[in-house]
C-alpha cells in the first residue's frame, strides 16, 4: 500500500471513531473489524458449524458449477472475474478451477479491503493454480466502483460473495447496488450471495457462538482503537450482544459496557464516558427474501435473471443484469 493510502485510510478510521464514539447512541463500523487478527477471526468464524452461510454457499457453488460458469462465459472475447470482498477466496477457487479447466479466456481480480487478505490470497493462488491470470487489489468497494467504470470493454462478471451487502443497511445496500449498475455495461453480469430469513433462532446462534470467536471479532475494533489510536479500552469491561429481528430481517451486533467507565483515545484528544450498560453498535447482517431482494434490485435499477439456493433454502445467489 502506497504511505498517501495508508495516511488516507488512517484519517478515515479517526473521523469515523471520534464520530461514533461522540454520537448517542454510539456506534463503530464493522469495516474496522478487519486487519490481521480479524481476517483470522472471520476465517474461524467461517469454518465454525454456528455459521452455517460458507458453508451453504460453497455447496450452491459445488453443486452448479459448470451452469454457473457457463454462465459467464463469453467466448469471443474472454471476460474479467471482478471479486469483491474476496477473503481468502476459498469458495471461488471451484468456479475458477472450473474455468481454468474448461478454457476459459478470463482474469481473476479479487479486491479487498485487506491488505494482508490480498496478499495471502494472491500467494496462495500463485501456489495452488499458477496457471491463472491474477490481478489483485486492494480497496474499498465504492472507491474500487469508480475505477470499474474506465476498466477494460469486454465483459464483466462482478461477484460480491458472503452475503456481504447484508452489513449495509438498506439504503446503503441501494447505492451500492446502482453503483454496480452504473458500472456494468448490458452483457455485464453480477453475482451476488444474499443470506436468507429463516429459524430465527438458527440466524441467532450464527452470531453467538459459545467459543466466543465472534466476541473476540466484534471486539477487535476495539484493539484497533488502542493499538492504533493510542486508547485505552479494558475490553473485559464490555460484552458481546447479538439481536435478530424476524419482522425486518435484521441482525445487530453491539459491545455493551458492563461497568460505567472512562475511555480515553490519545490520537483523538478525546474522553469518552460510558454509562453503565451503555452500548456500542458495531454490525448489522442483515438476512433477505426474494421480495427484499427483487426490491433493492429495482430500486437500483437492476433485473434479477436468475439464482441458485442450497439444499435446506438457507442462502441464495442471485445473477443479475442492469
Ligand atoms: C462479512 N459479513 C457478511 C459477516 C456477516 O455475517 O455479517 C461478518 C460477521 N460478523 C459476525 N460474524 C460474521
Amino acid at each position: 500500500m502506497t504511505a498517501t493510502k495508508a495516511t488516507l485510510l488512517n484519517t478515515t478510521f479517526k473521523k469515523e471513531v471520534f464520530e461514533g464514539l461522540s454520537a448517542y447512541p454510539k456506534y463503530l463500523s464493522s469495516k474496522y473489524f478487519y486487519d490481521k487478527k480479524g481476517d483470522r477471526l472471520f476465517q474461524e468464524i467461517m469454518a465454525m458449524p454456528e455459521y452455517y452461510l460458507t458453508g451453504c454457499e460453497f455447496q450452491i457453488l459445488s453443486t452448479y458449477t459448470e451452469t454457473i460458469g457457463e454462465l459467464f462465459r463469453d467466448r469471443q472475447n474472454g471476460l474479467d472475474l471482478i471479486e469483491l470482498g474476496a477473503g481468502d477466496g476459498k469458495k471461488t477457487k471451484v468456479l475458477l478451477k472450473y474455468m481454468a479447466e474448461n478454457n476459459f479466456n478470463f482474469v481473476y481480480k479479487p479486491i479487498d479491503i485487506s491488505e494482508n487478505a490480498v496478499e495471502l490470497l494472491s500467494n496462495n493462488l500463485a501456489q495452488e493454480m499458477p496457471i491463472l491470470n491474477v490481478d489483485a487489489e486492494v480497496g474499498e468497494y465504492f472507491e474500487v466502483l469508480e475505477r470499474l467504470k474506465g476498466f477494460n470493454k469486454r465483459k464483466k462478471v462482478i461477484m460480491v460473495l458472503g452475503s456481504n451487502i447484508g452489513n449495509l443497511k438498506h439504503p446503503k445496500a441501494i447505492e451500492f447496488l446502482s453503483k454496480l449498475k452504473d458500472a456494468m455495461l448490458p452483457d455485464d453480469l453480477l453475482f451476488m450471495g444474499f443470506d436468507q430469513k429463516k429459524e430465527p433462532q438458527k440466524i441467532l446462534n450464527a452470531y453467538n457462538d459459545d467459543t466466543g470467536i465472534t466476541e473476540a471479532f466484534n471486539k477487535n475494533v476495539l484493539t484497533r482503537i488502542n493499538r492504533e489510536l493510542g486508547g485505552n479500552f479494558d475490553l473485559n469491561k464490555f460484552k458481546h450482544w447479538e439481536v435478530y429481528d424476524p419482522e425486518t430481517g435484521t441482525a445487530k451486533s453491539f459491545l455493551v459496557a458492563t461497568k460505567a467507565m472512562e475511555v480515553s483515545i490519545e490520537a483523538l484528544k478525546l474522553t469518552v464516558n460510558f454509562d453503565q450498560w451503555e452500548t456500542i453498535h458495531t454490525e448489522i447482517s442483515q438476512k433477505y427474501d426474494d421480495k427484499i431482494v427483487g426490491w433493492l434490485a429495482e430500486e437500483a435499477g437492476l433485473k434479477i435473471e436468475t439464482s441458485f439456493t442450497d439444499k435446506k433454502e438457507y442462502y441464495k445467489d442471485y445473477v443479475f443484469r442492469k
